[in-house]
């Protein structure tokens, strides 16, 4: 039995859901707090854990495909306060740490597998400067020697949330979930 930690967040930015944290419940994951202060405590032990892969998702409400990030950066510059209305601009995630780290998951076959299935998927330079790029960063921080693929991966907002972004159904997002947590478990 493959170990693959999926994380979502709850909602934030006055939207009504988030279905990345919805996804990742359904899967046994985790759900992770929209808040600079205690995205990290979240995720510390949770990471201490023996895991395979690492599954961060987000949603990016401008994206119209599932986009798998390839770089987190040490850097947090919010345009939208958190869901604690902090805004800690132009700060390090993690004060002295190097400046960025690359996503460790297998990007060219998570791409191949979402797209086989006829799923809207990109390879992404980078996940911006909020929570899910601080996610990131913590995580892959976390990891780094460990030898467990890590990664992040952001998806399209539902069509109930009425973004600007071309939608992607809630099942839609799920299955390409699923199929990426397949893939991990293969791989490892
Ligand atoms: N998306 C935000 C934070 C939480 C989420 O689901 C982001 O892209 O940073």
């Amino acid at each position: 039995v493959s170990r693959i930690l999926v994380t979502g967040f709850e909602p934030f930015g006055g939207l009504a859901r988030n279905p990345t944290g919805e996804i990742a419940r359904t899967l046994g994951g985790v759900v992770l707090p929209v808040d600079y202060a205690r995205v990290g405590q979240a995720l510390g032990p949770l990471l201490e854990r023996d895991w395979d892969a690492v599954l961060l998702l987000g949603l990016a409400v401008g994206r119209p495909r599932v986009s798998l990030e390839r770089v987190a950066i040490n850097f947090r510059d919010s345009v939208r306060p958190d869901n604690a209305g902090r805004l800690p601009d132009r700060s390090e995630v993690v004060p002295g740490g190097p400046a960025a780290y690359f996503s460790t998951l297998p990007l060219e076959r998570l791409h191949d597998a979402l797209a086989a299935e006829g799923l809207p998927v990109e390879h992404s330079l980078s996940a911006g400067a909020y929570l899910c790029n601080a996610a990131f960063y913590l995580a892959r921080h976390a990891l780094e020697g460990r030898n467990v693929p890590c990664g992040f991966v952001h998806m399209p907002p539902t069509p109930d949330l009425a973004c600007a972004a071309e939608p992607l159904p809630y099942e839609k997002q799920r299955r390409a979930v699923e199929r990426m947590v397949e893939i991990l478990g293969t791989a490892a």
